[in-house]
């Protein structure tokens, strides 16, 4: 058996064992989180190491861009181009004429932004990492500080789950069994959700606000607690800011009767739900991603963040909110990115607007692109434009990667990447506190190689000679852990190395227990910093305007991928065939579609067509696409075809979702 970690970008970061053959893997029970379960895009990993589409050496563009006709090159070759094409760039038009896009396909701490020492050299466009949750972060950190949770192994002892925007029987699956041991001894399970997801299945209570709504929602339940003398008054003066204004400005605003216009839910249901999160001890509110990609994004994470304010429930030693881990981790994200080779500021640029940047008629023209861990042809909105971008004859692009994908399609070279047993790495994550390492457990297949080397070896021949470009792998982790009183004891920083999973849980088990990081030490109910960048002072709701007379779409993360990594081999899977456009039976109705049948879906600025099925599981008035994957068995449009680059309230976050639409099932009408 051999030590591992899932890298795909899920919170759960599992802990592997692999079979000496190769040919499966499991859970490993060392962790507690992990359980010794692995999901079954976990368990598929082997056939992504050994997949036949995998390329087994460097490609170089034999055809027009998009077609994927490419001839094999050595590495010399290609790397000798990519530093000539560097070079070039660099020296006629300056560092902002490169543009590095990177995301989360593995989420090793090294392998993840591995071009970054390069790029900071280089003084290269900086990308703001905002595709997965930027309004989230950004509003959970105005209220709370930093982006810490509960710890997740807890929630077994919880009385009331309220899992809010999320799905975690598909995208955190290692939370279920906490979240099942507290529901068989008397927990109740409720889950805030348009639409019937699997998790629903699990819970005693469901919810369905329109979405985009939630906010308001939120504010209802703190009307409630307030009007009826539930809130803790001497928590909410010791340790919070701006209570009395939002009681003022804000909450009257929010009468459950109001919130069941606004969102739908039942005014009975609202002050039911608040009166039974006043009465439990150890409530959770777990807050799913999927919320941070609406219009009012920002503003919805910060009432969700001050919600267990407004009991105390962040003073208690069980309970409180769980979202995102990812700021608990002892690392020195500075080393790691080698931000000190950095001569001068680096121009940024927001990943989700990758379509206007990639303009020719941008007022500055990017002429070299790399593009690692992501496929932004299928990920990123407003794919028309990225892929016009990509089409484009002046810029030249490099791609790393396991499979051509959507993105590697329209690569003037591109790079074969190992897999995470074929290199080394540290994993963070953002699902709980477990730290862990994993050596390489195999010889790379083919002629892969890590990002990290493929980094590293390009700065060479740009005669970059910092150490941090000859460095392994295991090197420059040490080097990013951090050791002693703010980081790990000894025993732990042995552990580690050795490959055992550590739990680096800060300060016990409700990491707000002891305070707040902001600048005050409080939760930040009214935030003098927004109101300085002239942003709302206060958490409040932001009308959606979807009150038309199209759909609203969301699309939901899938069951069985994990975003588009796993698609390449599983193209030809019924899992893969099964997912489709999904249509509550009244709105099929009025726009006359039946189950298996192909619409055309058209927003404000493009269409494309899918399969509907029709299912009750949707609300009515939404459609709910499953995943970002192509909807063709061949590389394909997604269901970013349909969306926009427009940014959300804060956070330079993204508008994936609470889009309208109008599905047609003739093509000719207009
Ligand atoms: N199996 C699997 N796991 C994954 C991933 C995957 O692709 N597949 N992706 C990973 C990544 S990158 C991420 S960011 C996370 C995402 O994790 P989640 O946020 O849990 O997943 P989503 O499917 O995006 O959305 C969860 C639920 O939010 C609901 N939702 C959508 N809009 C609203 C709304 O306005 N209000 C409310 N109350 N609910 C709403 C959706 O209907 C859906 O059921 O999962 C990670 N894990
Ligand atoms: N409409 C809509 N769009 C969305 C979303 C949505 O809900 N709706 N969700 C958004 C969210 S939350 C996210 S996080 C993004 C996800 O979108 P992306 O960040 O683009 O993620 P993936 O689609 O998983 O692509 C990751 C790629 O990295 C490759 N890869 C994996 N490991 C390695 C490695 O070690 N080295 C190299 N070089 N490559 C590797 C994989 O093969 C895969 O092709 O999509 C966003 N886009
Ligand atoms: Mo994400």
């Amino acid at each position: 058996m051999y030590k591992t970690v899932c890298p795909y970008d899920c919170p759960d970061s599992c802990s592997v064992l692999v079979a000496a053959d190769y040919k499966s893997c499991r859970g490993d029970p060392d962790n507690s989180y992990t359980q010794g379960f692995l999901c079954g895009k976990g368990r598929r990993y082997p056939k992504v190491v050994f997949s036949p589409e995998r390329f087994p050496t460097p490609l170089r563009r034999s055809g027009p861009k998009g077609a994927g006709i490419f001839r094999a090159i050595t590495w010399d070759e290609a790397l000798a181009e990519v530093a000539a094409q560097t070079e070039n760039t660099w020296d006629c038009y300056g560092g902002s004429a490169i543009l590095p896009y990177s995301s989360a396909g593995t989420m090793g701490v090294i392998q993840g932004r591995a071009g970054e020492p390069l790029f900071n050299a280089l003084g290269a466009l900086r990308l703001q990492d905002t595709i997965c949750s930027a309004a989230g972060e950004m509003g959970f950190n105005a209220i709370l500080g930093r982006r810490l949770s509960a710890d997740p192994e807890t929630v077994s002892d919880g009385d009331l789950i309220i899992i809010w925007g999320a799905n975690p029987a598909s995208t955190r699956q290692h939370i279920m069994p906490f979240i099942l041991s507290a529901k068989r001894r008397g927990a109740q399970v409720v889950v805030v959700d348009p639409y019937q997801s699997r998790t629903v299945r699990w819970a005693n209570w469901h919810l369905r606000p329109r979405p985009g709504t939630d906010t308001a929602l939120v504010l209802g339940l703190m009307y409630v607690l307030w009007h009826e003398g539930l809130v803790d008054k001497n928590y909410l003066r010791t340790y919070t800011i701006g209570f009395p204004e939002l009681v003022k400005q804000v909450l009257p605003r929010f009468t459950p009767s109001q919130v069941e216009t606004i969102t739908g839910v039942p005014a009975a249901e609202v002050t039911r739900l608040a009166r039974a999160y006043a009465a439990a001890q150890a409530p959770f509110l777990l807050v799913g991603h999927a919320l941070s990609r609406y219009q009012g994004a920002g503003q919805l994470f910060r009432a969700l963040a001050t919600l267990p304010a407004l009991l105390g429930v962040y003073g208690r030693e069980r309970g409180g909110i769980i979202f995102s881990t990812s700021q608990g981790f002892p690392i020195d994200w500075e080393a790691v990115y080698g931000s000190d080779l950095c001569t001068g500021p680096r121009k940024e640029f927001n990943m989700l607007e990758l379509g206007k940047a990639l303009d020719p008629d941008a007022a500055e023209t990017v002429r070299l692109l790399f593009v690692y861990n992501a496929n932004p042809a299928a990920t990123c909105p407003d794919q028309k434009a990225v892929r016009r971008g990509l089409m484009r004859t002046d810029l030249f692009t490099v791609v790393l990667e396991h499979f051509v994908t959507e993105t590697a399609l329209y690569a003037d070279i591109l790079l074969p990447a190992t897999t995470a047993w074929e290199h080394a790495d540290l994993y963070t994550s953002y699902g709980h506190y477990w730290l862990q390492w994993a050596d390489k457990i195999m010889s790379p297949r083919g002629q892969a190689r890590s990002n990290c080397h493929i980094f590293q070896q390009l700065a060479r021949r740009l005669g970059f000679s910092d150490p941090m470009f000859y460095c392994s792998a295991k090197d420059l982790a040490q080097q990013a852990v951090r050791r002693g009183p703010d980081g790990l004891n000894e025993a732990n920083w042995q552990a580690l190395w050795q490959g055992k999973p550590v739990k680096v849980l800060p300060k016990g088990a409700n990491p707000f227990a002891h305070g707040f990081s902001t600048s005050s030490g409080k939760v930040e109910i009214y935030s003098a910093a927004l109101a300085a960048q002239g942003l709302p002072p206060l958490p409040d709701y932001i009308p959606t305007g979807m009150d038309r007379d199209g759909l609203t779409l969301i699309s939901v993360h899938p069951h069985e991928f994990i975003n588009t990594s796993q698609v390449p081999l599983a193209r030809g899977d019924k899992c893969y065939q099964d997912l489709a456009a999904l249509f509550n039976p009244a709105d099929a109705a009025t726009f006359g579609l039946t189950s298996g049948q192909q619409v055309q879906l058209k927003s404000d600025s493009a269409e494309m067509v899918v399969t509907a099925k029709i299912t009750a599981a949707v609300l009515q008035g939404t459609v709910v696409i499953q995943g970002i994957v192509p909807v063709s068995a061949v590389p394909g449009p997604t269901v970013n075809t349909l969306t926009s680059q427009e940014l959300c309230d804060f956070g330079l976050g993204s508008t994936f979702s609470g889009i309208e639409v109008y599905p047609m099932t003739d093509p000719f009408k207009t």
